[in-house]
């Protein structure tokens, strides 16, 4: 496969759409452009030519991503990439992100020390090699093979913090004094903002409005105290819509200082979605048809399922920082939406539902009690949102992909009859 990056001369920009997946031979191409596909003939030895309104130079994809070529570069040729800090993969929380690294943090006297590095990664969204659940769906409820369509592999290049996007949870307790390192790989100036975060305007992330970018190489410490509670988030300051596309968010939460300890199982959900032209693992930014959705960076099939004992109290934290709302979904529960960006809802105030609508640069927490066993499905609702590369499946029976996984609740008693909380109330 010969995959072309086409070059504007006149608007100087990437014809990210219009990208040449298939070669038959040396003069007659294959175009994907705004979702279909067409044949053009480019005249031999003729890397210069017009698409549509568009002048366009041909660029190999092997030389496309290098700096001498790149608009969008992912990563500097000569770029070292650190592995990531050692703090990674330290639980010293209690929520878990599924899918995501922990990051734990050193102590300087009673200030909290987080390190994060900004780096390109190559990260898998899905690999077809493997299903989170396919296991747990009782051989006989399958349709034959042949109707679906199949699983596929999607690479992306990309950019993270610590090795992953999103980059990994910050856990800290209100009261607490932060400082977050920042150490920048990635082939640009970046800053980190701390969404929702009440701190002093210096430590606010905005580059250049409060702080001078940090540049790549260099290394920038944040500190500040956390005065309040609830889910929150962090994500690139600079050249924002570029970046945050890329993939450098995450997920920050501040317990309150009485620690709700009614809780069993709490869960991080990063929404975050991406436009991946057919057969590239480079990212389309300058698109809003995006065709990827994911849940802590993977897509369905490979969404770790949210395991769960019947009876626990399970919290769900969704966080979207990206450019579109997404309704998440439960089957079999009436949740109560207990918390936002702004912290927890008072009890009176919560709302109860099936659906929660996470808006763009929000967070929305949801709690339920596991009553009800067996596999739930958890997903958008949006329905374009639970195929994975929906511009191009053929429309088979379709496995569902992107935002869609399982919540598992294992019964106490496999042998118990299943009843509803009131019956048993009525019972008593
Ligand atoms: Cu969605």
């Amino acid at each position: 496969m010969n995959i072309l990056i086409f070059l504007c001369l006149l608007c100087n920009s990437l014809i990210l759409n219009a990208q040449l997946f298939h070669q038959k031979n040396n003069t007659s191409v294959e175009f994907f452009w705004n979702q279909t596909t067409t044949e053009k003939t480019i005249p031999q030895n003729l890397n210069i030519f017009w698409f549509g309104s568009h002048k366009a130079i041909i660029i190999p994809e092997s030389i496309s991503h290098t700096p001498e070529y790149s608009i969008i570069p992912w990563k500097k040729s000569s770029q070292e990439i650190s592995a990531p800090s050692p703090l990674t993969g330290k639980q010293m929380g209690v929520v878990q992100t599924p899918g995501v690294q922990p990051l734990g943090y050193e102590l300087d006297g009673d200030i909290k020390v987080f390190r994060l590095i900004a780096q390109p990664i190559e990260h898998t969204i899905v690999d077809e090699k493997y299903s989170t659940f396919a296991h747990l769906i009782p051989n006989k409820n399958e349709v034959p093979h042949e109707m679906h369509h199949a699983l596929r592999y999607q690479k992306i290049k990309c950019w993270g913090y610590n090795g992953s996007t999103p980059g990994p949870t910050i856990e800290a307790t209100e009261g607490d004094r932060v400082r977050i390192i920042l150490q920048n790989e990635l082939p640009e100036p970046t800053s980190i903002h701390w969404h929702g975060i009440e701190l002093p305007n210096n430590q606010d992330g905005a580059a250049p409005e409060t702080q001078r970018p940090v540049m790549p190489g260099e290394t920038y410490t944040y500190e500040f105290t956390l005065y309040q509670s609830g889910t929150l988030m962090y994500h690139s300051g600079h050249n924002v819509m570029r970046q945050d596309h890329m993939g450098l968010n995450g997920t920050f939460v501040i317990h309150p200082k009485q620690y709700e300890n009614h809780i069993d199982k709490d869960f991080v959900i990063m929404l975050q979605q991406w436009a991946i032209p057919p057969g590239s693992e480079y990212l389309n930014l300058v698109t809003m048809d995006f065709n990827w959705f994911t849940f802590n960076g993977h897509a369905a099939p490979n969404i770790p399922v949210l395991i769960v004992n019947q009876g626990e109290r399970v919290r769900l934290r969704f966080s979207n920082i990206i450019m579109d709302s997404h309704p998440i979904h439960i089957h079999g529960y009436i949740w109560q939406e207990v918390g936002t960006e702004g912290g927890p809802i008072p009890p009176l105030a919560q709302i109860k539902g099936s659906t929660i609508l996470v808006p763009a640069g929000s967070t929305r927490d949801v709690e339920f009690i596991a009553w009800n066993p067996g596999l739930w499905r958890l997903h958008c609702h949006k329905l374009h949102h639970i195929i994975n590369a929906h511009a191009e499946v053929p429309m088979g029976i379709m496995e569902h992909g992107s935002m869609f996984t399982l919540v598992h609740v294992i019964p106490k008693n496999k042998n118990e009859p299943w009843v509803h909380p009131k019956q048993k109330d009525e019972n008593v």
